[in-house]
């Protein structure tokens, strides 16, 4: 049995930050499919009574514990493995006002706005894409500014925080019908670093649930 559980599905962005982070820290880890979308599983009463009361995907098991909220997952997996891990309080700190203007605005916005129009049953409003989009690009600005004069989010160190920030920027472009690389050429080069990470692996290939069934 494997050391670490992940409750996840390959669509998740918010599960991606957990998966990816546990193949770069080499944690031994076995995915646990949660079908999102026939079953509705994480709105199911046995899901929110067992698994997460919040209802969310990603759940991290290990042992005794089981963690839910990425950011909180990435937290736990930096402090056990040592990797990743902002250095001091100022970095700690840093660190977190990366990491919930990334779960608030960036992949916060982008995450819906995404599902919506590509993978729900029924497409979203066009006023409600238009209000995600708009605030997902004045975010995805911020970050690639930040981008511009550091190769890392915190400086000349990939910490959780970049992980936390990567969460639903390596799904193709046809998924959000624009080109996220080719409109931030800061967040591309970035992109292009964390992929060259070792135990990189692209979402689809990390998770389980893809391609949807039709
Ligand atoms: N802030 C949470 C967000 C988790 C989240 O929203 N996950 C989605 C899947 S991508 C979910 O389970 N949504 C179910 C719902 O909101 O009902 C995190 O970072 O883990």
């Amino acid at each position: 049995m494997a050391e670490y559980k992940l409750y996840c599905f390959a669509q998740s962005g918010n599960a991606y930050r957990v998966a990816l982070m546990l193949n770069l820290v080499g944690g031994d880890w076995e995915p646990v499919y949660v079908d999102f979308f026939e079953a509705g599983e994480t709105r199911t009463p046995g899901y929110r009574s067992d698994v997460n009361e919040m209802g969310e995907v990603p759940v991290l098991v290990h042992g005794e514990r089981k963690l839910s909220q990425s950011s909180v997952c990435l937290t736990y997996l930096a402090k056990r493995s040592g990797k990743y891990l902002p250095q001091g309080e100022d970095e700690e700190l840093e660190a977190w006002r990366w990491i919930v203007f990334d779960n608030q605005k960036v992949n916060g916005f982008l995450g819906p706005y995404r599902f919506l129009k590509t993978l729900a049953k029924t497409p979203g409003d066009p006023a409600v894409l238009a209000f995600l989009k708009g605030r997902a690009d004045a975010a995805l600005a911020v970050v690639d500014k930040r981008l511009a004069g550091r190769p890392w989010l915190l400086g000349e160190r990939p910490t959780i925080a970049d992980v936390s920030m990567c969460g639903y920027l390596f799904y193709p472009a046809e998924e959000f019908g624009f080109d996220i690389a080719a409109t931030y050429p800061s967040i591309a080069a970035w992109l292009e670093r964390i992929k060259a990470l070792p135990g990189w692996k692209h979402p689809y290939d990390l998770m389980p649930g893809y391609p949807l069934k039709k």
